[in-house]
């Protein structure tokens, strides 16, 4: 049976947009994908604004319907088909405990991976342009007018980059305790589920700018990422370029 024709609007170190690859990965979903770049503004065109008014990747195209936000699409490609290789446990106090995950990771990691990444990998970027044209840029972001304007062209304080590594800490914490509790492998025991997807671009980022230490004293989050990327569906979605120190030489470790 076809589930119908899947496109994704992504770009591929978007860590957002590496929830929703693996995931249809995952699922063995054929789709076909738009890559934006976004340091050239395609997310701010008015044909893009058009799909997602959020101005950001990833967004999905079904068959015409569009859906946006990355927990929105995984959970959305569950919903076409809940027996397609399930990635949302079957019992609801389970499945309540997952979301209880994701909502967390979404508020503390989630934001707090953007500030290293921006001063360690994407800075350059803005340093280039005049006051004026960042200025500019940043009065043109739906959602991250503010974000840019508190980095400005030199950067987060030392003070912001601490804060966002202590919560990229604390969630490596949480997920030693909830791999004890619920006998790994995974997040929730036995089956990988959304809760590890979406966490898992997080982990994949911090280790590429080489900030290992965050995690590497549980021993079951060392062994849980391990397990994760030697998985042909990693592979997949860490397609070549999906690394920050595949694009920008500064970061590379040859
Ligand atoms: N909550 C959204 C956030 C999406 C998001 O922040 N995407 C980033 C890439 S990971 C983006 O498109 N940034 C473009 C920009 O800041 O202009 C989701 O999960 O889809």
């Amino acid at each position: 049976m076809s589930l119908g024709n899947f496109k994704i609007y992504n770009a591929l170190q978007s860590t957002c947009s590496q929830r929703v690859r693996y995931t249809l990965h995952h699922k063995k979903i054929d789709f076909s994908m738009e890559i934006l770049d976004l340091f050239s503004g395609d997310q701010l065109k008015p044909e893009y604004l058009a799909i997602n008014p959020n101005g950001v990747v990833p967004a999905l195209d079904h068959d015409g319907k569009i859906i946006i936000d990355s927990s929105v699409i995984i959970e959305y490609l569950e919903d076409i088909d809940i027996n397609l290789h399930p990635l949302r446990p079957k019992q609801p106090e389970k499945c309540a405990d997952m979301r209880a995950m994701i909502r967390y990771f979404d508020e503390i990691a989630g934001p707090s991976v953007r500030i290293p990444s921006y001063n360690m990998a994407f800075l350059p970027h803005f340093q280039s342009m005049t006051e004026k044209e960042f200025i500019a840029l940043a009065e043109s972001k739906p959602l991250r007018k503010e974000f840019l304007l508190k980095m400005g062209r030199t950067g987060f304080t030392e003070k912001d980059m601490n804060e966002s590594t202590s919560k990229i800490k604390a969630t490596a914490d949480r997920m030693s305790k909830w791999i004890e509790v619920n006998g790994g492998p995974y997040l929730l025991g036995e089956d990988i589920t959304y809760a590890d997807i979406c966490i898992m671009p997080v982990i994949v980022r911090m280790d590429d700018l080489g900030m290992q230490e965050l995690w590497n004293h549980h021993k079951n989050v060392s062994d849980w990422y391990e397990n994760i990327k030697s998985s042909d569906v990693y592979k997949k979605t860490y397609c070549k370029g999906s690394l920050l120190s595949e694009v920008y030489p500064h970061l590379s470790k040859n």
